[in-house]
């Protein structure tokens, strides 16, 4: 509609994911700091942010949303980052590997496994498109990990067998996190090892893993995503370091929104 700014055009809504991500709390911020008070993020949940695009997409309806890479959304649909000039939602970030302490002494196999453990966004995004497509996630899992053997071998070699050891491994429920936790359980399920992966929320996948209920996660992003939750529970936990590289979050539009490019166009 001409005439209108972008904010009219959407009800100067964001539509936003769930509460204890990093993602939200980061659009928290950046709404402060882009002076964008007239500007409502509303908590939803990754689906819920899924649908609310599809819906829009499917008409060229106008919408603004928190959005992070990689995600199946990106591989779907034309859609674009919005600019932050202020590096907000960080730079270049990356997901950690972190395990509960004693994890390293008390199961050394799986702890050699998820220390060498790295793959990249296309790896993660195969599996995320299956599931999408309607695939099972452990079939769609276990499909990647027949199809990359030999990524898989990088991190199992002359690694010993275990007979039924159990791990838990905890996850919130995030499309990318997913992908990770029913690929990492097929692998190590392959191993010996009898394997619960367990969704909860950030908050609670976090305390976990620093509180040993929880083995390992694979979902830390670092360096601005989780800081928070870093910065809580810095030496109650182990950082095994990096998965993937290049992933990304901010507030994302469709690109047929040709106008829209820059956090900072929000004001207009
Ligand atoms: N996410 C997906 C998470 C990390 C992975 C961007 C929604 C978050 O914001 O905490």
């Amino acid at each position: 509609q001409k005439g209108q700014t972008v904010g009219d055009q959407v009800d100067y809504t964001i539509v936003g994911t769930d509460p204890g991500s990093g993602l939200m709390q980061a659009t928290e911020k950046a709404l402060e700091e882009y002076d964008l008070s007239d500007w409502e993020l509303v908590s939803g949940s990754g689906a819920s942010m899924t649908a609310a695009l599809k819906r829009a997409y499917d008409k060229e309806e106008p919408i603004v949303f928190t959005a992070w890479s990689p995600h199946w959304k990106f591989i779907k649909y034309d859609l674009k980052f919005l600019d932050d000039p202020n590096l907000l939602y960080g730079d270049a970030e990356e997901i950690h590997t972190l395990a509960r302490k004693g994890l390293k002494e008390d199961k050394p196999e799986a702890y050699t496994i998820l220390e060498r453990f790295h793959w990249d966004t296309e790896d993660m995004g195969e599996i995320m498109v299956a599931i999408e497509d309607g695939e099972d996630p452990e079939m769609a899992a276990q499909a990647w990990v027949d199809d990359n053997k030999e990524k898989v071998a990088e991190w199992t070699k002359d690694v010993p067998k275990v007979k039924g050891d159990k791990i838990k491994l905890a996850y919130a429920p995030w499309d990318s996190e997913i992908a990770s936790h029913y690929m990492m359980r097929q692998v190590l399920e392959g191993m010996g090892y009898d394997v619960t992966i367990s969704s909860v929320e950030p908050g609670p996948m976090f305390a976990g893993v620093a509180d040993g209920s929880a083995d390992a996660t694979l979902a830390a992003w670092l360096p601005i995503t989780h800081k928070n939750y870093i910065e809580k529970y810095e030496g109650d936990l182990d950082d095994l370091g990096v998965n993937m590289e290049g992933v990304r979050q901010g507030l994302a539009v469709p690109t047929y929104m040709e106008d829209v490019n820059s956090i900072e166009d929000l004001k207009d």
